[in-house]
């Protein structure tokens, strides 16, 4: 014993880049890695568990890419992929690209091989120059080449992430770097636990004051909110000031519920009038992009698809570049999101006019009007069952459930879920986001039901399924209480298309009549074949009752969809002459 225990005690002084990696994300509070094993990283799966972070194991790395986004968020903390090299990697840059894009925070974590023999191209396993590959698609990419960086190198990436305009951030750690040992108390003193990573960002006075000067002259001003003004988790004073100026507000797709869809004010009912008619326009972390037709257009009012509308636009932003990126803003409101509307609420005054009558009648004799239209639409009840029939279920459920975390994505899946499922609660939608990508389905859903620990429903389109499907047995093997409603149309947008030719299949559409459902029992979950609305209401309800994995086969009529949903209009078709 006596010569055995200066060994023990010389070890047990020594730390490695595995143990530190995994101190380093403790130290800052991160507590899940969404990711796949396999060299080089398999070890850090392993340890990472044993050291209480929980570990989820994915079957495609882009899918755990997606989780580890959507996470991010969910909590402003980064959420984690961790992937081996090249091809892993590979895999996961997709959802790093959509974290950039979307300015959710999240770090790729990625294993990488033999620096020496990657930057001499000597043909190492899985050989690739990562970083140089990640770091157009993040907004920060570092490489780790020393045990005691690993400290450093995390810290910047989590701060990266989290601070000003949140995105995406690659992390490159060679496999070398992970068997290095250093000394414990050493290894320890470098790691950083970051102070204030996401430090606010007040805006200045003279900016609020020309925002509510300009908000305070508007004889139809319009409220935007996107999904910034809902990761910003400044719920009750955005709440509390829409509320009180009384001005009408348009949510984009998941900054719906930071309001319920059902509030008053709420103008989406009316959108296609209230955009073109708005002389004042006051944007909440949303951008001027394609889903708000760069502010100009035949859909702000303007002659031709470039024409301005004419209104005037308050931009409140984290990132100062955002302003005039598509039209003039008149009035930009740099700051963070929480400290940008506390500014109104508190520069607003006790004698704030309320919108004049005339606008407010307008949207609402719109409103009424829209609502009792799809309220009639919603009611029919044709056979098969349509993409009406099916999301006036969705509705009610999501209404009886308003906690449960909503995911969507597809085409006429998504589009006509979004406008008919009302949404209650905030960031309880999450869907395709900015690029309006399919394949974000399951890792939302993995993500969804670990942060929250609520119930998961997800609205999927039978090819937006199809991206990340496999994911039903990680869905299966946590026992997460999620439940797929696929809306079965046999294909993209539809089921009806054929091969001129008669050869093939049509390229948008799939084995007729499939069975998606038996897909979910191969795993042990539930699998239900629904084609009445009874029957979907029935297969929901349980599902949500029990708490168990279910995936229901909705069958859609295949001819009930329309190409490329709401954005036919960005299908180029042939300048040829006929
Ligand atoms: C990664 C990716 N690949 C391809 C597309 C193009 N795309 C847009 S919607 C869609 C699928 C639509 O079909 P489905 O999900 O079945 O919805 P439906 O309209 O039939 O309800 C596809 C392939 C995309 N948006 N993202
Ligand atoms: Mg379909």
């Amino acid at each position: 014993m006596g010569t055995v225990e200066p060994q023990v005690a010389a070890q047990a002084q020594q730390t490695d880049g595995f143990q530190l990696v995994i101190d380093a994300l403790k130290l800052n509070g991160i507590d899940t890695i969404y990711g796949l094993p396999g060299i080089p990283i398999t070890d850090l799966t392993r340890r990472a568990q044993a050291a209480g972070l929980r570990v989820l194991s994915f079957r495609h790395e882009q899918n755990a890419g997606y989780a580890a986004s959507i996470a991010g968020f969910l909590t402003q903390k980064p959420g984690i992929c961790l992937t081996v090299s090249a091809p892993g990697f590979l895999n996961g840059l997709n959802a790093l690209a959509h974290a950039t894009v979307n300015c959710f925070p999240m770090i790729l974590i990625s294993g990488s091989s033999e620096r020496e023999i990657v930057d001499l191209q000597q043909g190492d396993y899985e050989e690739m120059d990562q970083l140089a590959i990640a770091k157009p698609l993040a907004k920060a990419a570092f490489r780790v080449l020393h045990a005691e960086d690993i400290g450093i190198g995390l810290a910047r990436a989590i701060r990266a992430a989290v601070s000003g305009r949140p995105g995406g951030v690659y992390l490159d750690l060679p496999a070398k770097l992970f068997a290095q040992s250093i000394d414990a108390a050493a290894g320890k003193n470098s790691l950083i636990k970051v102070v204030d990573p996401a430090p606010r960002q007040i805006p200045a006075p003279e900016a609020v004051k020309r925002a509510l000067e300009l908000l305070k002259g508007a004889k139809k001003p319009l409220i935007i909110l996107g999904k910034g003004a809902a990761y910003a988790q400044a719920d009750a004073e955005i709440r509390s000031w829409v509320e009180k100026t009384g001005i009408p507000y348009l949510p984009m797709s998941m900054a719906k519920g930071l309001l319920p869809d059902t509030h008053e004010q709420c103008a989406s009912a009316a959108r296609s009038f209230v955009l073109p008619e708005a002389d004042v326009v006051l944007l909440v972390g949303a951008r001027l992009n394609w889903l708000l037709s760069h502010g100009k257009g035949k859909t702000w009012g303007g002659k031709t698809h470039k024409d301005w509308g004419g209104q005037k636009f308050i931009q409140v932003d984290i990132s100062p570049q955002e302003a005039d990126s598509n039209v003039r803003i008149d009035a930009p409101v740099v700051g963070d999101i929480g400290s940008c509307v506390s500014a109104f609420l508190a520069g607003m005054g006790a004698s704030w006019p309320k919108p004049p009558a005339e606008w407010i009648n307008a949207i609402n004799e719109r409103k009424s009007k829209n609502i009792a239209k799809m309220a009639e639409t919603l009611t029919k009840n044709p056979s098969p069952m349509n993409f009406h029939s099916a999301l006036n279920v969705v509705r009610d459920i999501v209404k009886a459930n308003p906690d449960a975390m909503f995911v969507n994505e597809g085409a006429n899946a998504l589009d006509f879920t979004r406008s008919i499922v009302d949404m209650y609660k905030p960031r309880k939608r999450i869907d395709v986001g900015t690029w309006g990508i399919m394949g974000v389905g399951m890792g939302y859903c993995v993500a969804a039901a670990v942060v929250t620990k609520q119930q998961v429903i997800a609205i999927e389109g039978d090819s937006a399924f199809g991206f990340s499907g496999m994911e039903v047995e990680t869905i299966c093997r946590y026992n997460l209480p999620v439940c797929i409603v696929i809306m079965n149309n046999n294909g993209v947008y539809r089921g009806t298309d054929v091969d001129p030719n008669g050869r093939d299949p049509a390229p948008t559409v799939f084995v007729k009549n499939a069975r998606y459902d038996k897909l979910m029992e191969a795993f042990g979950g539930v699998g239900v074949h629904a084609t009445t609305p009874a029957e979907l209401r029935k297969a929901m309800e349980e599902a949500i009752r029990s708490r168990k994995p279910t995936l229901i086969n909705a069958v859609i009529d295949e001819t009930a969809g329309t190409e490329s949903g709401r954005i036919t209009s960005l299908n180029p078709t042939s300048g040829k002459k006929k």
